[in-house]
């Protein structure tokens, strides 16, 4: 599945997941996604991750950071010092749900850990542009999502390019 759909520079990152109708078994990737602590910044702001995978944050930089995170509901869901330049910690997130991640040593550390129940994620580049490979045919809800603004629709996906163009 590929497509482009319409981004504004410096916007929210537009987000596509695929939800199949009937039951797959996709694997988790294996490799962690990562969260860099960087210039009292978090790179990128938006991790999309899977239901039981992990996210491994990093600090980067000679400078001390925590790595402060909360669900929906407001409630804390660990809160850590980062040691400088390499520091890790890794966290598996299992529900489904978008995490707000902060720093508490810099207000203006700000980011989003988003969790979602999809096997399939894209994450859109600068000009809109997405593709997500390794989808078996079948039929899927599609949803394209910015911020708060979501749209869905169901697509079937039965060769070898399927275009959404235009969905959004
Ligand atoms: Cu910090």
């Amino acid at each position: 599945m590929s497509g482009r759909i319409e981004a504004r520079p410096g916007g929210p990152t537009l987000v596509v997941t695929l939800d199949p109708h009937a039951p797959l078994d996709v694997p988790l990737p294996a490799e962690p996604a990562e969260m860099d602590q960087y210039g009292r910044q978090f790179i990128p702001r938006l991790v999309v991750v899977r239901e039981g995978q992990t996210v491994r944050f990093i600090n980067s930089e000679n400078d001390l950071h925590n790595v402060h995170v909360i669900d929906e509901a407001g409630e804390s869901l660990f809160n850590v010092g980062m040691p400088v330049i390499g520091g890790t910690y890794e966290h598996v997130f299992e529900r489904a749900g978008d995490y707000r991640v902060g720093c508490n040593l810099h207000q203006q550390m700000a980011a989003t850990v988003r969790v979602t129940a999809s096997p399939f994620i894209g994450i859109a580049d600068r000009d809109g542009r997405f593709a997500i490979s390794g989808v078996p045919y079948g039929v899927y809800d599609v949803e394209v999502r910015r911020g708060a603004r979501r749209v869905t629709r169901v697509v079937e996906i039965d060769g070898p390019l399927t275009d959404i163009s235009g969905m959004w």
